[in-house]
C-alpha cells in the first residue's frame, strides 16, 4: 500500500500486505468470515473440518494457514511463479518457509505435483458432500479451481471472435468404423476417437494458417508483436475426477492419426490418475475443446492465453437436411465453434481456416493426401 505525500512523488511508507491483493485466489483469506458459513481446509482435509474418518463431512471451521509468510519468502514464490496457497507451510502456524518454496518448486520440476490434482478431487468430493450439511458451507477453491479463475480472468481480457459452423460426421463415422475393425490385438489403442481426426485436420489447416499457432506477446515497453510457432502443440481440454485439464499433443504434425490416438490415451490415463506432469500441460499453441461427449450442439470456447485460437466441438446428432436434389436426408451433424483473439485474427482468416477443416474432416481423404 502507498501512501504519498501532498507534494512528493515517491511514496512515504511501503507496506507488504500478507495477501496480494491483485490476487483474488488470497484474497479468500483476508476478507471476514460470515458467521453462519463454515470453512474447509485443502491443507487438512481429514482433521478438523473436512471429511472425518469415517467418511461424514464436519462443518467445524478451520483456517488456512498455508499463506502466512514473510515478504521475503512471498518475493521469492513470485520469482517462481508459484502461488503461496499452492504449498504447505512447516513454519509456525503453517508459515510458508523459503525451504517449503524451495521443496516444491524441486517437486514440481521432478512432476511430482500429482498430490495437487488427487486434493483437488478431494475437495471436489467435500464440495460436493458439503451441500449434505444443511448449511452455507464455505469451502476452499481446489487446486484446479484456484488455476482456473487465474487463467479465466486472463483469457476474459482477449476480445473473442466466435465463428460457428456444421460438421456433417458421417464420412468420418464411416473411416473410424473402418480403421477401428482394422486395429488388432497388438495395436496400441483398442479404438480411435474422433479426436485424432479432428487433432490432424487442425494441424494441417495451421500449415496453410499458421497465424491461428502463433502467441501474441508484448515487449516491456508493451509494444506487441507475434511469436509465430512451426510446432503444433495442440491442447485438449480434459474433463477429470478432478476437474478441468488442459495437456497437450506434442509436435503433432509430425504424427500420424493413430500416433495422436496413442497420445490421448496416454494423456487421459495420466489425467483420470491426476498424474499429469508439467511438460504435459505446458506448451500449448492452439487448443481443441470437445464437449460432445457429455453433451451441447453449440459452444463458446475460452481462449487459453499464450494461444490465439480455439475449436470446440459439440454434440454430433442424427439431424434432417436437404440433399443436393432437394430430397430431406438424415445426416450427424455436429458443430465446431472457434474463439479467436480479435486483436490479431480477422474474422475472415478464422473463416477460411475453420472452413478448411471442416472440409478435411467431412472429405477425410483429403486429409490423407496432406500427410507427410
Ligand atoms: N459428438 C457425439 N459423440 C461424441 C463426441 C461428439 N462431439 N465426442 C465423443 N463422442 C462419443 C465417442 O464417439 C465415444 O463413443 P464411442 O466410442 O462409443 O463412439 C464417446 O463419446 C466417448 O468418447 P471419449 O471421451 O472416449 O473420447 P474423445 O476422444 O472423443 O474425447 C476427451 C476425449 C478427453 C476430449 C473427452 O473425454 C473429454 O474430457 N471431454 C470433455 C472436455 C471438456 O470438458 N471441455 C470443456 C472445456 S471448458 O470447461
Amino acid at each position: 500500500m502507498k501512501l504519498t505525500g501532498l507534494r512528493e512523488v515517491q511514496p512515504l511508507v511501503d507496506i507488504d500486505l500478507q495477501a496480494d491483493i491483485n490476487d483474488p485466489g488470497q484474497l479468500g483469506e483476508v476478507q471476514s468470515e460470515a458467521p453462519a458459513v463454515s470453512t474447509v481446509s485443502e491443507r487438512t482435509p481429514k482433521t478438523s473440518g473436512g471429511m472425518s474418518e469415517s467418511g461424514q463431512f464436519s462443518t467445524s471451521t478451520t483456517r488456512l494457514h498455508g499463506s502466512l509468510a514473510t515478504p521475503a519468502v512471498r518475493r521469492i514464490t513470485r520469482e517462481h511463479d508459484v502461488e503461496l496457497t499452492e504449498i504447505t507451510g512447516t513454519g509456525k502456524d503453517g508459515r510458508v518457509l523459503k525451504e517449503d518454496v524451495t521443496r516444491f518448486v524441486e517437486a514440481r520440476k521432478s512432476g511430482e505435483l500429482v498430490s495437487q490434482l488427487s486434493q483437488s478431487s478431494l475437495l471436489r468430493t467435500l464440495q460436493t458432500q458439503a451441500l449434505s450439511s444443511g448449511a452455507e458451507t464455505k469451502v476452499p477453491l481446489t487446486h484446479i479451481q484456484s488455476q482456473m479463475l487465474k487463467a479465466m480472468t486472463k483469457s476474459l481480457t482477449i476480445p473473442h471472435f466466435l465463428y460457428s459452423d456444421e460438421i456433417n460426421f458421417d464420412p468420418l463415422i464411416q473411416l473410424r468404423s473402418t480403421i477401428n475393425k482394422s486395429l488388432g490385438a497388438s495395436s496400441p489403442v483398442p479404438r480411435v476417437s474422433f479426436m485424432p481426426f479432428v487433432i490432424k485436420a487442425v494441424s494441417l489447416a495451421l500449415d496453410q494458417y499458421p497465424l491461428l499457432n502463433s502467441r501474441l506477446e508484448f515487449d516491456a515497453g508493451s509494444k506487441p508483436s507475434l511469436i509465430i510457432r512451426s510446432q503444433h502443440n495442440i491442447g485438449v481440454a480434459m474433463d477429470t475426477p478432478a476437474g478441468l485439464v488442459v495437456p497437450n499433443i506434442k509436435d503433432v504434425k509430425n504424427l500420424s492419426i493413430l500416433d495422436i490416438a496413442v497420445e490421448l490415451k496416454r494423456l487421459q490415463e495420466l489425467g483420470g490418475e491426476g498424474r499429469l506432469t508439467p511438460a504435459d500441460v505446458s506448451g500449448g499453441t492452439i487448443t481443441v475443446s470437445n464437449i460432445g461427449n457429455i453433451g451441447g450442439t453449440v459452444v463458446a470456447p475460452v481462449i487459453v492465453t499464450g494461444e490465439v485460437a480455439i475449436l470446440g466441438m459439440g454434440r454430433a446428432q442424427k439431424l434432417p437436411r436437404f440433399n443436393e436434389s432437394g430430397g430431406i436426408v438424415a445426416e450427424t451433424i455436429g458443430n465446431f465453434s472457434w474463439s479467436a483473439d480479435h486483436r490479431v485474427v480477422d474474422g475472415a482468416t478464422m473463416a477460411r481456416m475453420a472452413a478448411l477443416v471442416r472440409e478435411l474432416v467431412e472429405v477425410p481423404e483429403k486429409m490423407f493426401a496432406r500427410m507427410k
